[in-house]
């Protein structure tokens, strides 16, 4: 459905109730509701919406008009109604894709460096090198990805429909990019005949290719092409948690169940009980009786899981994203008055990154 912006009218004290059960105090409050009042002001004025990752801290999330997981997010963006003005409190190929999705709108994004280690670690001219060393192949790249990058891809995936998507596209062998922690616990979940294959990393000249089936890394040479823009491509919040510190909070807090986000090392994934993107998470909880649940994802994850299951109790080693955080109360206020920072993606760009955007709702329709 999409949205009627017109008589929206904003309950401040039940938005005030859900910061305090999110144990925001009363000084903080006091700081926190003007902000959102001001936001929300704006909003009315300029016909605008606001979109926010999980990963956003939870004013932003609880401000939202759409708060969820980038294929939320994305589904949202596709349907943004009279809206004149989205407002993408997210990182900048999140707010990359709402453009390329709802190309008509001004879209804008509070902190214009909120990058992502994923998306930095990949460039099109090493989707195409891969591309021409695998005849007949179908590439699924990960949403986490610039819309340069996206209009190389055969189909996009989020963390909600990645083993969907690489097991309904035609071709073979079907190749995971650009984040091989990603990629490896997604293949760990399928078990059919298909060649399946994930971009690990780039060493010297080469680009290293892994078969996950046959235990092997294939090298291929960069030829002419340019390097991936970095040699990595894993999550830096997610790479960061140890099985130590899993065993740790495991015995320390008497934890029933273990979530685990797909961007961990596959080490991590093989210790959870579940491994899924946020959205995931927070469906997976409901069908199980565990009252300690250690959550292996974005610290700001939280804020969903708690106002969703309000009496169970969720621990992690708290990890921040740094480019999430970039987007703070201030910058989503300055950037929706000073209409900044509007985020343009080149025509043919645009449409190339849609094909493989539409590719994957029509893979998980
Ligand atoms: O797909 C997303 O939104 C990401 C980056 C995390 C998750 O699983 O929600
Ligand atoms: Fe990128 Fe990881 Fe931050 Fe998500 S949490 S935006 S994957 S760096």
């Amino acid at each position: 459905m999409p949205l009627t912006l017109t008589d929206r009218k904003t309950d401040w004290n039940e938005i005030e109730e859900r910061l305090y059960d999110l144990d925001y105090s009363g000084d903080e409050v006091a700081i926190i509701l003007p902000k959102l009042q001001r936001f929300d002001e704006l909003r009315q004025e300029k016909n605008a919406i606001l979109l926010a990752h999980y990963y956003q801290i939870a004013p932003i999330q609880i401000i939202a008009d759409h708060a969820g997981d980038s294929l939320a997010l994305a589904m949202a963006a596709r349907d943004t109604g009279d809206a004149e003005i989205i407002v993408s409190s997210t990182v900048h190929f999140m707010a990359e894709m709402v453009k390329i999705l709802s190309p008509d709108k001004k879209v804008l994004l509070p902190a214009l460096d909120a990058s992502c280690s994923i998306a930095e670690g990949m460039n099109g001219a090493t989707v195409r090198r891969i591309r021409e060393s695998f005849p007949g192949c179908s590439i699924v790249g990960y949403i986490n990805s610039t819309a340069e990058v996206k209009a190389e891809l055969d189909s996009t995936c989020t963390s909600a429909n990645a083993k969907e998507v690489a097991q309904r596209i035609e071709g073979e062998p079907v190749i995971l990019i650009p984040d091989h922690y990603f990629a490896e616990n997604i293949l760990s979940q399928i078990h059919d005949d298909r060649r399946y294959l994930v971009y690990r990393r780039h060493e010297g000249d080469d680009l290293i290719m892994f078969d996950p089936k046959a235990g092997e890394e294939i090298p291929i040479p960069l030829e002419d092409s340019e390097p991936p823009m970095l040699n990595k491509g894993t999550c830096v919040v997610h790479e960061e948690f140890t099985p130590a510190e899993v065993t740790r909070l495991k015995e320390q807090e008497g934890v029933e169940l273990v979530l685990a986000h797909p961007e961990v090392n596959p080490e991590i994934a093989k210790m959870a009980d579940m491994v899924g993107g946020t959205s995931k998470m927070i469906d997976y909880v409901k069908g199980v009786p565990a009252q300690k649940i250690l959550y292996l994802t974005e610290c700001d994850l939280a804020a969903p899981l708690r106002e969703a299951y309000p009496d169970r109790k969720f621990v992690t080693s708290c990890k921040l994203c740094p480019y999430m955080k970039k987007n703070s109360l201030d910058l989503l206020v300055e950037c929706l008055d000073l209409e900044r920072y509007e985020i343009e993606v080149d025509p043919a760009v645009a449409e190339g990154s849609k094909r493989s955007l539409e590719r994957m709702f029509e893979l998980t329709r």
